[in-house]
């Protein structure tokens, strides 16, 4: 009997678990998770506990799909067809899907034509189960880590007075593009002067200029998982604030990864941070939470952030990236990417941080 591919199994344990029939995916994140294929709209995936874990694609995705997946691989003509058909099969009555990410239509088409099946959100379930990362998912990230280091490196060295935000931008992404990253997880982030007090700015045709400071927000993505690193750079010398400021987020991040071991709240470490940020007089300027998880997407759980209700598991990758952000002035964030393990935690990134003077 041929072993199941570790994450389809890991699911499986939620059919078990949760005494359904099946679990059904629709989203991409979820059916790569569970099949190792990089799929776009129109695919599927059912994990049934009578029968082997298994991939829906369209015809043009056949033959990829076939080479890419981890479970076993059909081609269907009529994607709601094949659906109906599998859940009938299969004789499945208890279906488990994810209500976040089933559009209304899927859901609509299963309950007129099946009226007997009973659905249950497991949404949270697989939420849960993702944030755990094993081996292989570690290594990927790790590359995606490296890989946006070269981006890094890239921005750190082109960064100057006269340069255009997205010309810096433009040059990181080319670096990492020909490291091996497949996409960027997210639109890569160039803010420079008063654009890095917004933390989610747009990159721009702005001129960089000399006295200000460049917060680069990037990640990779290498073998469908993604890292997320920022640094914050300065073009020549800074006001004496801006440096304060810098210094007050160095702290801040260091005081939360101090924290971070397996077991301890969430809300614990992201506490550390703002507490750091209370002391230096910038609380109210840190406004967004101190991380969140990675893997498959960039924002995955665990939320590290004052409501958060997660605790740290050994094997969970997450961000450390607090900020200060004052409005028309200029903007700080340093994030890194972090291992959580049994004892402490394990800094992934290594790029350097001591960038502003
Ligand atoms: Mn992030």
């Amino acid at each position: 009997v041929q072993e199941m591919f570790k994450r389809a199994s890991k699911i499986m344990d939620i059919v078990l678990s949760k005494d359904l029939d099946c679990i059904l995916l629709v989203d991409i994140s979820n059916v790569f998770y569970v099949s190792d294929f990089r799929g776009y709209e129109g695919i599927f995936a059912l994990i049934p506990k009578e029968h082997d874990p298994l991939l829906f694609v369209p015809k043009l995705e056949y033959e990829r799909a076939k080479e890419e997946s981890k479970i076993h691989v059909e081609q269907y003509t009529n994607f709601s067809a094949a659906l109906i058909e599998s859940l009938r099969n299969m004789k499945c009555k208890k279906v488990g899907l994810c209500y976040k990410h089933t559009p209304h239509t899927i859901v609509n088409t299963i309950k007129t034509k099946l009226p007997n099946i009973e659905l249950t959100d497991v949404s949270e379930n697989i939420a849960n189960v993702r944030m755990v990362k094993d081996t292989d998912e570690l290594e990927r990230i790790v590359e995606a880590i490296r890989i946006a280091e070269k981006g890094l490196e890239e921005a750190l060295n082109t960064i100057t007075d006269g340069i255009s935000e997205l010309n810096v931008a433009a040059k990181a992404e080319y670096s990492m593009r020909i490291s091996g990253s497949e996409k960027t997880p997210f639109p890569t982030i160039v803010a420079s002067g008063p654009n890095a007090a917004l933390p989610h700015a747009v990159t721009s045709s702005k001129i960089v200029r000399k006295g200000e400071v460049v917060i680069v927000d990037l990640g990779a993505t290498f073998k469908g998982y993604v890292s997320d690193l920022t640094r914050t750079i300065s073009v020549g010398k800074v006001d004496g604030k801006v440096k304060d400021m810098f210094q007050a987020v160095l702290e801040a991040q260091k005081a939360a990864i101090r924290a971070i071991k397996a077991g301890i709240k969430a809300s614990d470490v992201d506490k550390e941070a703002r507490k750091t940020l209370e002391e230096y007089g910038y609380k109210e300027y840190f406004i967004h939470n101190t991380g969140h998880g990675i893997g498959v997407n960039v924002h995955e759980l665990p939320i590290v952030g004052e409501k958060s209700k997660n605790i740290l598991k050994q094997g969970m990758v997450i961000t450390v990236e607090p900020g200060v952000y004052i409005k028309g002035y200029a903007g700080i964030r340093i994030e890194d990417d972090v291992l959580v393990t049994k004892t402490g935690c394990r800094v992934l990134s290594r790029f350097k941080k001591d960038l502003v003077d």
